[in-house]
């Protein structure tokens, strides 16, 4: 029987050093210590043994076990470690290859231009504020000082929803929401007066416009309104000067026309020096030397006192500019349908600036 075991031992050894994989060694394992295994098939013979040399075989079969077991196991580190080894050679990484490069994204051209606005006022001390792009036929017109069957509303023909909802014909109806939010929550604090207001107010706006390369059914505005105490038109014109010249340049100047808006009095529409030519006059700005950039004017008491108001203590500005017409001109793009048709060919010139 101890010849047994020994020549047992001698063979799994031998075999053991022949397992070349961890698969194989496992079947090895199996072969010799598993319950099917040699070792307790030898075990089973005991039961032959005369009393006294069971504990003595016994004894032999456990130390054979064990240096069969330890064998295992410095068998199975070292295949472990040769198997990580050839992995990590042949998983090598080249750190001086070129990466792969992940296309980006860009920002869209009215989005930065909007960006930009947004900067320039935030700079100024205003803040941004929103409406809905589905409006009230009261904010829209009325509460603007355009009553209905007013002529004043063929200006900016609309898109009705029902008779007292539309899609928003421009930015202006946001007026009238952040003043009348400003004098509830002036009641609310039981104060007296409701605070002034500074905010641009970027967004959406309709018309029932044939689109051509200058105009557009769906297009963007930025709305301006400024309202404390002493607000005059000189104001109006500080605050545009700073921000023609942040937006086209420093030796860039404006002028102010004559013009009609219902809900502001006196009205002007403002001119900046063509960016382009400096005011000589070429083919951007027709030989005017001139570029319009919005409209604007005095808000009219009518509008402050419907929103609640006192025009005898607050007066005010408002302005309106068309983003699409300035982002034509800033990035030379000559029809405003390039804006919506989405060609990346064109929108991947206008890299983001993060
Ligand atoms: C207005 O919409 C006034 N709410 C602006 C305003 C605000 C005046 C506050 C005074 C005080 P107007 O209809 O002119 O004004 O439009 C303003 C700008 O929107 C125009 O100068 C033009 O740049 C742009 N715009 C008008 N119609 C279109 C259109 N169909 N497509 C693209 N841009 C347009």
């Amino acid at each position: 029987m101890k010849e047994q075991l020994m020549a047992l031992k001698e063979q799994a050894l031998e075999k053991l050093t022949q397992q070349s994989s961890l698969h194989q060694l496992n079947e090895w394992k199996a072969t010799y210590l598993g319950k099917k295994g040699e070792l307790t098939a030898a075990l089973r013979g005991m039961k032959d043994l005369s009393a006294e040399e069971r504990p003595i075989v016994g004894a032999l079969v456990n130390e054979v076990r064990e240096s069969l077991e330890s064998a295992f196991d410095g068998q199975e580190a070292e295949l472990k470690r040769a198997e990580r080894e050839k992995r990590l050679r042949e998983e090598t990484i080249d750190v001086t290859l070129p990466g792969r490069s992940i296309p980006l994204g860009s920002e869209h051209p009215l989005t930065r231009l909007i960006r930009e606005v947004e900067e320039i006022f935030l700079g100024l001390g205003f803040q941004v504020a929103e409406g809905p792009e589905v409006e009230t036929d009261y904010n829209n017109f009325e509460a603007l000082n355009v009553p209905r069957n007013h002529p004043a509303r063929d200006m900016q023909d609309t898109f009705y929803i029902t008779e007292d909802m539309l899609l928003r014909t421009h930015t202006s109806p946001v007026q009238g929401r952040v003043l009348r939010a400003n004098v509830e929550a002036a009641k609310q604090r039981g104060e007296t007066s409701p605070q002034p207001v500074r905010i641009i107010a970027p967004g959406r706006v309709y018309r029932r416009d044939d689109d051509d390369a200058t105009h557009s059914h769906a297009f963007m505005q930025i709305e301006g309104l400024v309202v404390d105490r002493h607000i005059r038109m000189s104001d109006l014109k500080g605050i545009l000067t700073t921000f023609a010249q942040q937006m086209f340049g420093h030796d860039v100047a404006i002028r102010m026309r004559p013009s009609y808006f219902p809900f502001t009095e006196p009205s002007t529409e403002v001119d900046a020096t063509c960016y382009s030519c400096g005011g000589d006059g070429c083919r951007v700005c027709k030989q005017t030397g001139w570029i319009e950039i919005l409209g604007a004017g005095m808000v009219h008491p009518n509008v402050l006192e419907m929103a609640g108001y006192d025009p005898e203590e607050f007066t005010g500005f408002a302005f309106g500019m068309g983003v699409e017409r300035i982002a034509m001109r800033r990035y030379g793009i000559e029809d405003i349908r390039h804006f919506y048709t989405n060609d990346v060919r064109l929108m991947s010139q206008f890299k983001s600036r993060v």
